[in-house]
């Protein structure tokens, strides 16, 4: 028997000349910076999607669980602002279990949107779920959504839901997120919304313990992400030379992540003059993400601000967690 089809769109290809050798630039300066730092897209690849997933199960990692009690405790809320007939926008969809989750509680789109940037790993859930839900019409888009959102010609603009669980929004940093909030705002109508779960602000102990777990997965997660950079850029990191350092910064309400040296190292890479070289002192640090935390009324000022208005909230009964639906202003 056939298994159901899924709609593939490859916008985003790591093995395409052109895509990889803009993708070795951008890891390059950002190594060669005063502060040398690393975006944090380059931790999905398939391990680091899988060591995600992992992170998502751990007793330390509060948002996962929380943001899903929420879900269920709101469902008839949530069910009634989506409405019927609506497509759903999936951005940064990982293994879809979120969107499945929804559909399994009867939360039921016509057309479900998966995009991601780890490519195979989307392609794979998705056609897990397009087996479980013959019904729903599944298009997979592979694109870094984060720079740009290009989506099918042929998707209705009408009713696009998009959905960004798991705050997501806080590994932008605050000018950043209005901007793609703005971003998708432009690319629904009025019968259109958007469905966002946000951290909020709380105690540092919870913070710094959920960025730094006892079992170490995060870590793994953090110093992953150097293998993904070995085999983009061809470098030659030793990851038993970087620590993970993660802490809650309460004047600017975010986790930051950083790989620390444990020893004066050199690390290099191939490029067109022969190989570039970076010297790290012990000690010294390389970034890697930002996950802001907000307020509920900082994160309902952020939606007004980048043209979303009718601003619903759902919180859990520690307020840690909250998630928002708002539609574009128009
Ligand atoms: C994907 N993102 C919302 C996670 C977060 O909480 O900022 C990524 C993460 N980094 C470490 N743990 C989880």
């Amino acid at each position: 028997m056939s298994s159901p089809q899924v709609r593939l769109h490859q916008i985003l290809d790591w093995d395409s000349p052109q895509q990889n050798a803009g993708l070795r630039r951008e890891l390059a300066i950002g190594l060669l910076q005063t502060q040398a730092s690393i975006a944090p897209k380059f931790f999905y690849d398939k391990l680091g999607s899988r060591l995600f997933e992992a992170i998502t199960e751990l007793p330390e990692y509060y948002p996962t669980r929380t943001e899903a009690a929420i879900f269920i405790e709101h469902l008839p809320a949530i069910r009634q602002a989506l409405g019927a007939d609506f497509t759903l926008i999936d951005l940064g969809c990982g293994n879809c279990g979120k969107a499945g989750r929804l559909f399994h509680a009867g939360v039921l789109p016509s057309r479900y949107v998966a995009v991601d940037i780890s490519v195979e790993f989307m392609r794979d859930s998705l056609q897990q779920l397009k087996r479980e839900l013959p019904a729903i019409e599944m298009i997979g888009i592979g694109l870094d959504f984060t720079h740009e959102l290009e989506l099918p010609d042929d998707l209705p603009l009408e009713r696009r839901m998009f959905f960004y669980p798991g705050s997501s929004i806080g590994n932008f940093n605050p000018p950043e997120a209005r901007q793609f909030l703005r971003r998708l705002a432009d690319q629904a109508d009025a019968s259109g919304g958007l469905l966002i779960g946000v951290d909020l602000i709380k105690e540092t102990a919870l913070l710094d313990a959920a960025y730094d777990d006892a079992l170490g997965v995060t870590a793994a997660f953090n110093r992953n992400l150097l293998r993904h950079v070995n085999a983009r850029l061809d470098a030659d990191f030793d990851i038993s030379d970087w620590q993970h350092v993660a802490f809650y910064n309460a004047v600017d309400a975010r986790i930051e992540m950083y790989l620390e040296a444990r020893r004066a190292l050199t690390a290099s890479w191939p490029d067109v003059a022969g190989r570039n070289l970076r010297q790290f002192a012990a000690g010294e640090r390389i970034h890697t993400e930002n996950s802001h935390k907000y307020s509920p009324e900082g994160f309902t000022a952020l939606l007004a601000s980048a043209g979303f208005g009718d601003i619903r909230m759902w919180t859990d009964p520690r307020k840690w967690f909250a998630l928002f639906f708002a539609r574009p202003a128009k």
